[in-house]
């Protein structure tokens, strides 16, 4: 039921983002004002900042437009010091070992709900953030599973895992056989793959993104948690164990530069390389696709370690980037929605339309929306993978 109400909500936030896309959305011809701050009871005149002027943000690889940090810094007198982590399980077992040095981390919401529960992240200091308002109702409220009262999470950016080709690599391997109704077939099915690992196929390298989907490809919950559909998952894959090159969480330049032609990969990054792409001069068509079977959606949440040093800077910066022009960045370069109302008016016409990126209600309804796993859940899910990879 709560996944039902989920995917409501987030329809209808994209319901109103696709209405918005019928006008032409034109940049506006001033720079954008600076989010005017709206009345919020107790907000304080200007940014609170830490004695030291240090911020330690750990965030996913190729995940931050280009010049916001430096933008931060000046603007702040801040120092950012920003590392990255391409897994969830690598954040998550870093904050439970604990004394992480970062203020802001990024976990998805399928690994923040438990993060939450554990008491590994600290409420936001909401009264330090009046862009708060600019985020789009709705899609918070799809939060509240993770996030009850939306009081630790801030999204960064959502998208989708999913098959990603290179059309003109893949229509040359596949030598006249028809591209298959149902796009996870190129990824998961021997037919396919036999003939693909000549061009290269390219997985995520993260448990809890290949067994969800190789999940709900033989027709199971992608959030089961039955170790008989770990197994059967686990011997689907292992059918295309072979035929699989990479494994890889930051595979935008194997797309692009062409060591890979069918990945399950994010559909922002999958965009970025096709822009990286036509960049270098190639003529080969990337593409993110919309299996006819759904997507895996995420949701990737900023939020505040337990123990962050600087928690007022943390706040300074999570209020710096719910600025609108800030949410029209990360569509625009990054590929990658954020839910932030106030910036879909600054989002660039030819992004607004690509439907790999605003998803129409149509298609988001054939989605996997996100759930939560359990700690067995999880370690099961590690167990097959580790045992897929290794070839077993
Ligand atoms: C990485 C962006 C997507 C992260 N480039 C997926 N959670």
């Amino acid at each position: 039921m709560k996944k039902h109400v989920l995917v409501l909500a987030i329809s209808a936030m994209l319901l109103a983002a696709c209405g918005k896309k019928e006008e032409p959305v034109a940049a506006p011809a001033e720079p954008a004002p600076v989010a005017a701050a709206p009345a919020a009871p107790a907000a304080p005149a200007g940014p609170v900042y830490d004695d030291e002027k240090v911020l330690n943000i750990y965030n996913w690889p190729d995940y931050v437009p280009e010049g916001m940090i430096a933008a931060f810094e000046k603007e702040s007198g801040i120092k950012v010091n920003y590392d990255t982590f391409e897994t969830n399980e690598a954040l998550h077992a870093k904050l439970v070992a604990g004394n992480t040095g970062y203020d802001i981390v990024v976990p998805g919401t399928v690994f923040a709900k438990g993060q939450i529960e554990g008491g590994l992240l600290q409420p936001l200091k909401k009264e330090q953030m009046p862009n708060l308002a600019n985020l789009d109702p709705g899609f918070m409220q799809t939060l509240v599973t993770a996030d009850p009262g939306n009081n630790h999470l801030v999204p960064w950016g959502w998208g989708f895992t999913t098959v990603g080709i290179n059309k003109t690599k893949v229509e040359k391997a596949l030598g006249g056989m028809a591209m298959p109704e149902n796009a996870w077939d190129l990824v998961f099915k021997p037919e396919y793959t036999s003939k693909l690992k000549s061009c290269g196929i390219a997985y995520l390298d993260s448990p809890t993104e290949i067994i969800p989907v190789a999940l709900h490809y033989i027709g199971k919950d992608a959030y089961s948690n039955d170790p008989a559909d770990y197994k059967a998952a686990g011997e689907m894959l292992g059918q295309v164990r072979k035929d699989v090159r990479l494994f890889s969480s930051t595979m935008i330049d194997d797309i692009a530069g062409g060591k890979a032609c069918a990945v399950i990969g994010w559909s922002g990054d999958i965009n970025i390389a096709a822009g990286r792409a036509k960049e270098n001069g190639s003529k080969d068509e990337i593409e993110a696709l919309l299996p006819i079977s759904g997507a895996l959606l995420f949701a990737d949440t900023m939020a505040v370690t337990k123990d962050a040093k600087h928690p007022n800077n943390a706040a300074a910066f999570i209020d710096f980037f719910l600025r609108p022009e800030n949410a029209a960045a990360m569509a625009n370069e990054m590929g990658y929605p954020t839910g932030n109302k106030a910036g879909l008016a600054q989002v660039k016409p030819e992004i607004a339309s690509n439907k790999t990126i605003f998803v129409e209600a149509d298609y988001f309804a054939k989605m996997i929306p996100p759930s939560s796993f359990t700690n067995e859940a999880r370690e099961a899910m590690a167990n097959v993978y580790n045992g897929f990879k290794k070839g077993k």
